[in-house]
Formats: C-alpha cells, structure tokens, sequence
C-alpha cells in the first residue's frame, strides 16, 4: 500500500503540477469551465444548518441539511486520513499541548497546520428533498422485486422520480472534471469514462474509489442488461482494472469491481473501490459484482430482466411507499 500510496501521491502531485503550468499558460480546463481558477472562496460562510440529518463519530463525517444563499443545500464534513508522506511534518510543525500525564502513558492535544487539517466538504446546492432524504439517517427495509414487480412499480417510479443524471452528462461531455479523467474510451457502444468518484479525495490510495460511466446512455441500472451488453461491460472490466493498474500501481486482486441495485442515479455506471475500504453502499444487499453479472449474462442473456433482485429502501424513500401500496411489503 505504501509504494501504491506514494505512486499515488506522486501521480497527483504530477496533476497538480501541470494543472499549475497550465494555470500558469492560462489553459486550465477547469478555469476555463468555471471562468475562474480554482480559489479559496468560502461559499459556506452564509450557509445556515437547519439539522443534523446524520452523523458518526468513529467515521468523523457528519451530513447537513441547511440554505445557501436562500437556497436549500446539503453539506458533507468529512475529516480525512492521515498520510504517511505527511507525518514528519506533522510532527516537525504542530504545536503539542500535554493533557495528562500518568507512568508511561501520555495523551496531547495536537494542533496541525491548517493545511494538514483539511476537512473534505461535499455540497449539493439547490439540494432536492431526495437529496436531503438519502442523507438523512433512516431505518431501511429489505425489498424483494421480481421481473414484474420492476415493470409495475420501480420503472415507473424511476421514470418519475430519479435525480437529474446532469452531472453524468457534464463528465461525457466534458464540460465538468475533465481534468480528473483517469482513462476515456470514446466508442460510443462500449466506450465509458473513467475518474475519481466525488467521495475520494485521491490524497491516499487506501481508500481510492473511482467510477466507470458508460458512454450509452439508456442503460438505466442492472435490470436494463442482457447479453448484448457483455462486450460493454468486459471492456469496462478490462479497460478499467488496467488503467487503475498503469495510474495507481494497484493490481485487479485488489480491487472491488461492482454496480449498485437500486443505484441513486439511473444511468450505467460501476464503482471501482480499494479492497479493504470499507465503501458506503459495498455490502452484499446493494452491491453486484460486475464479476457476477458477466457471468450471470453469459449463462441466461435475460438473467436481470427476469430474476428477483433483493436490496434496502430507506424508511421514507418514495419507492418503498410504492411498493406497499402495490402489496408488495
Ligand atoms: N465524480 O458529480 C459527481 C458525482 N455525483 C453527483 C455522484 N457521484 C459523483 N462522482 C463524480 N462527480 O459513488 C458518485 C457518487 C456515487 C456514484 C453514484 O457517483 O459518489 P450510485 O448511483 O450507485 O449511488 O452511485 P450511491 O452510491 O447511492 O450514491 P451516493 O451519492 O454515494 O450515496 C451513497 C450513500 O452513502 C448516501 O446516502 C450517504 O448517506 C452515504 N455516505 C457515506 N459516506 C459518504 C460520503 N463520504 N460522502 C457522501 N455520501 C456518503
């Protein structure tokens, strides 16, 4: 992990070092895009919390719900890792404050430079009240949905209710983070992007997650995939673990390959995550090994447009309150 954390930090240390020349020749795509280059600019300053819609100490994350500006937003605080490469000036440039001292045990309080104590802030600004729904804390229940049950009552659903897909179009278009792209295929039947997912902060390999966003765009989810989609999904496989492998040094056997079903954002998509991060949304009642659904495909070219498919719906999530309805739970 250390060599492929170090290969990963000089890696976006190289980024940031052409982003700089770039910068520096006025070309930067991301200034370009924005108008501006990136800055500190606080647009948090007016932001007012309305609640604390969910919170953990032992993850150091907390999820809020508020207004920026008047409109409604949804704030992520996340604390991040310690590095490695940063540990000697940590220790060098902190200030250290004994708390208690008793035999051989000590506690301190540290006090880092700023810049070793960032906080990863995520803002979702206008927020919907879907968006304030899925990070909200909630009891979640396990659905079970047949081929049918998808027909009668998720697709419509779906049809009606999914989050805007803008940001995904953004990234193919590249008219948003095209900085960040890690490997583009531009073939426009099996070709996808790959890059960063916004909960990595590529400071650290240990917890590196990316997403693979497939360039055709009426693929909404698992249940849209038949055998004639398996020369997409192995290039994405192949394509994708190879490119991790060349930019983060990080071999397939340490990678967790996989689609989420139900996915928050209905077009096709698959998330590559470091084995060992524990990612939100890996577990067995959400996620499916894109392992697997080759394989599965291979065996029945119809398999996830017939099979019963299980996964969680939050307590106040709309579908669920379809599927009581239809008599479902
Ligand atoms: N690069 O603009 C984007 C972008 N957006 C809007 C979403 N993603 C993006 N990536 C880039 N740029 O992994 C990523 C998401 C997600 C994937 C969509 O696209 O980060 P999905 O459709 O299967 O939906 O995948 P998923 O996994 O439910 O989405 P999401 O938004 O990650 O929500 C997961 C749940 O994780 C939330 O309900 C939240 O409560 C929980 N969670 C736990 N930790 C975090 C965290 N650190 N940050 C955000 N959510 C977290």
């Amino acid at each position: 992990a250390t060599v492929a954390a170090k290969r990963e930090i000089s890696s976006a240390e190289s980024e940031e070092s052409s982003r700089e020349a770039k910068r520096a020749k006025g070309d930067d795509k991301n200034g370009e895009e924005t108008g501006n280059e990136p800055e500190w600019k606080n647009i948090l300053s007016t932001f007012t919390t309305s609640s604390v819609l969910s919170d953990s100490a032992r993850e150091k994350i907390m999820f809020l719900h508020g207004k920026i500006a008047g409109d409604e937003a949804v704030v992520v605080l996340e604390k991040t890792p310690i590095r490695e490469e940063s540990l000697a000036e940590l220790f060098r440039d902190s200030k250290l404050r004994l708390d208690m001292r008793n035999d051989i045990y000590s506690s301190y309080r540290l006090q880092a430079p700023p810049h070793l104590n960032e906080i990863k802030t995520t803002v979702v600004c206008p927020a919907t009240e879907k968006h304030v729904k899925k990070y909200r804390r909630q009891e979640s229940f396990l659905v079970e949905e047949t081929g049918d049950d998808y027909r009668s009552v998720t697709l419509p659903y779906v049809q009606q209710q999914s989050l805007s897909l803008q940001w995904v179009y953004n990234i193919l278009e590249k008219k948003a983070e095209a900085e960040r792209v890690v490997y583009d295929d531009p073939d426009p039947e099996v070709g996808f992007v790959l890059l960063p997912d916004l909960k990595w902060d590529q400071k650290q390999v240990d917890d590196l997650y990316l997403i693979a966003i497939a360039r055709q765009k009426d693929i909404k989810s698992l249940r849209d995939l038949s055998s004639e989609h398996l020369p997409l999904l192995r290039n994405i496989f192949h394509k994708g673990k190879a490119a991790i492998l060349e930019r983060y040094n990080l071999p397939a056997s340490k990678l967790r390959v996989y689609l989420h079903y139900q996915p928050s954002y209905y077009h096709l998509h698959v998330h590559f995550t470091k084995l060992g991060h524990d990612a939100p949304g890996c577990g067995v009642e959400r996620a499916h090994l894109l392992a697997d659904v080759i394989q599965n495909l291979q065996t029945d070219p119809q398999f996830y447009r017939t099979r019963t498919l299980w996964f969680p719906l939050r307590a106040d999530d709309g579908l669920l309150g379809r599927f009581k309805e239809a008599g479902r739970l």
